[in-house]
């Protein structure tokens, strides 16, 4: 080498190993995720399965003195099952194994308290093997349910149930091929049947089971499943069953405090900004009131908008979503839910179908060595591994996207590359109208995978300004798009007043209706704000998307003479306090009764004016575990309050399976005053419970 060369080799070799650091990839920073972590990340949305003992007995904790002959589905299929989650999007399905009753869904060898003794098959069936196969099939992953606590096991609360329990989990790990997540339910309540002792039995849970023999059972048989807790170890509970994560969403947590089992559960809904351990948020949570099948919740399965919004506040806030299914005592998914599901899936499809900031050009404050390899393209180019990053020490910093036409969005997706670690503490989100930016919406946390959602604006650049973040921001994805409008039938509300508000979940849409029964059109009223209606209308509302012109179909209620000036007169027994339940126009209210002994427990109303009444309404409780449902009434109307005339008397039949607002017809009479009779309720309780109580009148 010639001398002159080696000298400028000497002179520009320092600034060469300069400008490779700058480009060096960026340190992790705080706890990162394992690859078990990452892959289950990536599924998003999945399903869970409750179907067990608790199907057949319409319990939600079967006590473990059940029999093994009461499990018997007459048309189960889980090729159904398996296909309805596929279709639905979903990645995968946890099925309970075992519940909290200890009956087992595989022929296990540690109990007879198994499908094993079932009529099911003549107890040769095998509900693990059947669907584990089923989802080898469509493509889906397989996972399993366990419950520790066990209140069928005579020896719970020895040793030797822990060896049973262990053996449970090697079973269940061992023949049924691939296990993609390991739950393990948090509950231990303490009585049970206990093999008949029936008493209750208390153990600590953070030893009892011993911990780290499971987690050892579980990554030696699946090295890649994930284990899931109210603390991980590779995966947390969110802290609610109501289906969200809070918006600001670490994936870390401080998890020696937390692990095994904790009471702090608000705090799982946000993470540990200061976490010590990669622990990220599972959204659980069911598409009915119950995790188990009732028939009394086949009117309870949530709707669109409520699928919709949760599926936002869990995917979308850095967390995964895992849906409840409940199958019914057929061993079906029931047709109702089958319907939501795919409404859930058009609709995030619809909301996703067009990427529109993919190849757009997008600039950044500053690139990490102004390299390509983090430039701000990387953000925008539909590819995950790659990102944009800052130079070392820069933490805040914005991405611009310049559409330079004007473009309709309402959604932004962000997404870190998590590999490194969780960063952002801090961001904000502009567009540009003209010449001017306006900021649309300032948050917290991105991790994985954060979706905001926000009206529509037409702009012709859109900046995310990160305003702190643990060390360089990494972003993998800036996705933009414009999703068409949530177009569901108006909710119709009546307050006590009579004042009555149709309620759709977009601003953009526009609501028609009609008073005298004809089918609402865009010619009808616009609904505009609140109405009153005082006299007795057939109400039927319309939503009219203007950006598509697309129609829902009509929904229709018999509106009658409103409530506000209705008096209880008297009451059997029970308080006066919380009565206007009974007449506020809200079903998810109850007043019941509580005297223990008169029989039949009556209400008398003062309807406050006489009317022309030829019916009444009755809605039974709606709340999850309902007492004093009346299935026998007596109707009896008066024009001064002291002559009664019997008006009707019968029976509910189903009221108990099926809750929805009971409707009886009667001859017309004149009157002011109703007397209403629950000759029988269901069940021990000899209170009367009433959500609601209408007249019917001319
Ligand atoms: C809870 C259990 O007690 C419920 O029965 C249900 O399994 C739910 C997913 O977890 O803690």
């Amino acid at each position: 080498m010639k001398s002159y060369f080696k000298f400028l080799l000497v002179l520009v070799l320092p600034f060469l190993s300069i400008s490779c650091s700058q480009v060096a990839i960026p340190e992790a920073v705080g706890p990162v995720p394992s690859e078990r972590q990452l892959a289950w990340q990536e599924l998003g949305y999945y399903a869970f399965i409750h179907y067990n003992m608790n199907t057949f007995t319409n319990m939600e904790w079967g006590t473990g003195g059940e029999r093994p002959e009461q499990f018997n589905p007459s048309e189960m299929d889980v090729r159904q099952w398996a296909k309805v989650i596929k279709n639905a999007g979903m990645k995968g399905v946890i099925i309970t194994a075992k519940h909290h009753d200890g009956f087992c869904l595989w022929p296990t060898k540690t109990t007879s308290h198994s499908v094993k003794n079932s009529p099911w098959k003549n107890g040769n069936g095998d509900v693990l093997k059947e669907l584990s196969e089923a989802c080898k099939e469509l493509g889906l992953k397989f996972g399993v349910y366990l419950s520790p606590w066990d209140r069928n096991a005579a020896n719970y609360g020895t040793p030797e149930y822990v060896a049973d329990f262990h053996e449970q989990l090697r079973e269940l790990l061992t023949n049924y091929g691939e296990v993609f997540e390991v739950w393990f339910d948090g509950a231990n309540g303490g009585s049970g049947y206990y093999g008949g002792a029936n008493e209750t039995r208390k153990i600590d849970s953070k030893s009892y089971y011993e911990w780290d023999t499971v987690t050892e059972i579980v990554r030696q048989l699946q090295p890649n499943a994930v284990i899931f807790s109210d603390g991980g170890p590779d995966i947390r509970w969110v802290g609610t069953e109501e289906g969200f994560a809070n918006e600001t969403n670490w994936s870390s947590m401080r998890r020696d405090e937390i692990y095994p089992g904790w009471p702090r559960y608000v705090e799982l809904r946000s993470g540990h900004e200061d976490g010590t351990h990669w622990l990220p948020a599972e959204v659980n949570t069911s598409i009915r009131p119950g995790w188990y099948y009732h028939p009394g919740e086949d009117h309870q399965v949530k709707s669109l908008t409520r699928l919709v919004d949760t599926y936002y506040e869990s995917v979308g806030r850095n967390g995964n979503f895992l849906l409840n299914l409940p199958v019914d005592s057929r061993g079906l998914v029931h047709e109702t839910d089958a319907r939501q599901l795919m409404l859930l899936k058009e609709q995030i499809d619809a909301d996703f179908a067009q990427e529109l900031a993919i190849g757009v050009k997008t600039s950044a404050t500053n690139v990490r060595g102004n390299n390509d390899t983090y430039a701000a393209k990387n953000a925008t180019d539909g590819n995950n591994t790659s990102y944009w990053t800052t130079d070392d020490g820069v933490t805040s910093g914005s991405l611009t996207i310049d559409f330079y036409e004007p473009t309709e969005i309402n959604r932004m997706v962000l997404q870190e590359h998590i590999p490194l670690g969780q960063r952002v503490k801090e961001f904000s989100i502009a567009a540009k109208i003209g010449e001017e930016w306006i900021q649309i919406d300032t948050q917290t946390t991105i991790g994985y995978k954060r979706i905001l959602r926000f009206n529509t604006v037409k702009a012709t650049a859109f900046r995310l300004d990160i305003a702190d973040a643990k060390a360089s921001p990494l972003i993998s994805n800036l996705a933009l798009y414009r999703a068409p409008n949530l177009l569901v039938p108006p909710t119709i509300q009546r307050n006590r007043e009579g004042m009555v508000s149709l309620l759709v979940p977009e601003a953009t849409v526009s609501v028609y209706y009609t008073l005298d029964g004809s089918e609402p059109t865009k010619e009808s009223q616009k609904y505009e704000r609140p109405f009153m209606v005082a006299t007795p209308r057939m109400l039927k509302v319309i939503a009219f998307d203007t950006e598509t012109g697309m129609v829902t179909a009509s929904v229709s209620k018999h509106i009658d003479i409103p409530k506000a000036v209705w008096k209880v007169v008297s009451v059997s027994s029970g308080t006066p306090e919380n009565i206007q339940n009974i007449m506020d126009e809200n079903p998810e209210t109850v007043w019941a009764t509580d005297n223990m002994t008169v029989s039949p427990q009556e209400i008398v109303i003062d309807l406050g004016a006489s009317y022309s009444v030829n019916g009444f309404t009755y809605v039974p409780s709606q709340e999850r575990y309902p007492f004093g449902i009346m299935t026998e009434y007596a109707v009896y109307l008066s024009r001064d309050g002291q002559k009664w005339n019997l008006a009707a008397a019968g029976e509910f039949s189903n009221v108990v399976n099926s809750r929805l607002k009971q409707e009886v017809r009667f001859t017309l009479k004149k009157a002011r005053y109703m007397k209403l009779k629950a000759i029988k309720t269901d069940g021990e309780d000899p209170r009367a419970s009433f959500a609601e109580i209408g007249v019917l009148t001319e």
